[in-house]
């Protein structure tokens, strides 16, 4: 089942279509082999809104087929966003004066996230997720944990169950939900009177000026700029009053959020008003522009692939939800890409959404090195050269497509 638009899932104003990445199936759903028979597809396009700038998917399968019991992705699997999030916990205490006490929630926290490492400082926390394995997981580690879909009508049962929070965080979680209402409704309700949101998600700006368009799939309903969220803070009294830009995700907006007038707005907001006034979302040039780097980069990526294939094995480092987006709509199978490696128990060993190549652990990759290698998660490319130095690199090269395709 797919829920399909014709209106901004925010504002209901007409929406504008832009790029459409055709047939695609759920960016998660790696499969066992007698799975492939049954797998579902939907229509992945994407649209603007021209009244609050909103860029969207016009169609998303329901949220029930994407988060559930065996949800494949495991942030814990990347160090770097241990780090990321232990980080954060830390800036949270110090800059925002958070005390053991006071009631951190985050909204999707998957295997831990940000408030496993509040829990383990002994701050008073909340997390909650919808895939019950992801949730379980997080549990076995101590966090406090609510396995459910975040919206107003959980909010209030947690306030009866918690009270009002001093912090809300969302990473990499707000894009994924449809009814945007419902969750700021549910953020009004829970926070205190001079709390803050903190919402962190993958930037519109890098995804236009990277091409990176891997990171349009199924989960992604949204991908937000200042501008569009700035628009849906102000119909909930809500104003953003800092902004951070991160690398995470190849390329992210952190946006600090509290109730208007609570907090002094810092200068990065115009900073980056300044900055997306010049790539203008509200002109349709913009997302022509978009839709042509993207086919040129499939076109430029296939044609690499396809010389290199001829003498070489090319294998892809990282089974991700965006090389789901790429190898699809670039048409990519085995006689181009012979296998991935990933080290997450819930993807190997198993076929590829769609494409169906097959999904190998890091022990075979080890044992097999290919002559060339494809990041699928260039987004941690840091975190795998360095994995890799004394490895991989020595012998093989790598390869990516943002923001062109090329042999790095
Ligand atoms: O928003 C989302 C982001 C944050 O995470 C979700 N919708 C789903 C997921 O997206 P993704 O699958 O594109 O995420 P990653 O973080 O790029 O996935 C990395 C994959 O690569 C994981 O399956 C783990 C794997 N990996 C590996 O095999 N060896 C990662 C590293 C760093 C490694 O060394």
């Amino acid at each position: 089942m797919t829920m399909r638009t014709n209106n901004c899932r925010f504002c209901e104003s007409d929406i504008v279509e832009a790029v459409n990445f055709g047939k695609m199936p759920i960016a998660n759903a790696f499969l066992k082999k007698e799975e492939i028979k049954n797998e579902t597809f939907f229509e992945l396009a994407t649209c603007y809104c021209p009244q609050c700038f909103l860029f969207q998917l016009i169609e998303q399968p329901n949220p029930e087929s994407l988060f559930h019991e065996n949800y494949a992705f495991f942030a814990n699997t990347s160090n770097y966003m241990q780090k990321h999030f232990s980080e954060l916990s830390n800036k949270l205490i110090e800059n925002f004066d958070l005390k053991k006490n006071d009631l951190t929630i985050e909204i999707g926290n998957n295997d831990g996230g940000m408030v496993k490492y509040l829990k383990d400082k002994g701050f008073n926390h909340l997390g909650i997720d919808p895939s019950k394995n992801v949730s379980d997981a997080a549990k076995s580690k101590g966090v406090n944990i609510l396995n459910n879909f975040f919206n107003f009508e959980l909010s209030k049962k947690i306030k009866n169950l918690y009270g009002k929070a001093k912090i809300i965080l969302s990473a990499n979680t707000l894009a994924h939900i449809p009814d945007i209402n419902s969750v700021f409704q549910g953020i009004e309700n829970l926070l205190e009177d001079d709390g803050i949101y903190i919402t962190e998600d993958p930037y519109q700006v890098d995804l236009f000026n990277k091409t990176s368009y891997d990171q349009i799939y199924d989960e992604h309903v949204f991908i937000f700029s200042l501008n569009s969220m700035n628009n849906i803070c102000k119909k909930y009294n809500f104003e953003i009053f800092d902004v951070e830009h991160l690398e995470t995700a190849g390329g992210s907006m952190r946006y600090y959020i509290c109730k208007i007038g609570k907090r002094k707005i810092s200068s990065n907001v115009n900073k980056y008003f300044d900055l997306e006034k010049k790539i203008n979302f509200l002109q349709n040039s913009t997302y022509i522009d978009f839709k042509n780097k993207c086919e040129q980069s499939k076109n430029n990526f296939v044609n690499l692939l396809e010389k290199l294939s001829k003498n070489n094995i090319i294998a892809s480092y990282g089974a991700t939800s965006k090389s789901t987006t790429i190898f699809n709509y670039c048409q990519i199978d085995t006689k181009l890409i012979k296998y991935i490696t990933d080290t997450t128990s819930t993807k190997i060993n198993k076929f590829s959404p769609g494409m169906h190549i097959p999904i190998y652990d890091y022990k075979f990759f080890n044992d097999n090195l290919p002559d060339y290698c494809f990041l699928g998660a260039w987004n941690h490319s840091d975190e795998i050269f360095k994995k890799e130095k004394n490895n991989f690199s020595v012998n093989g090269k790598w390869i990516t497509h943002v923001p062109e395709a090329r042999v790095i």
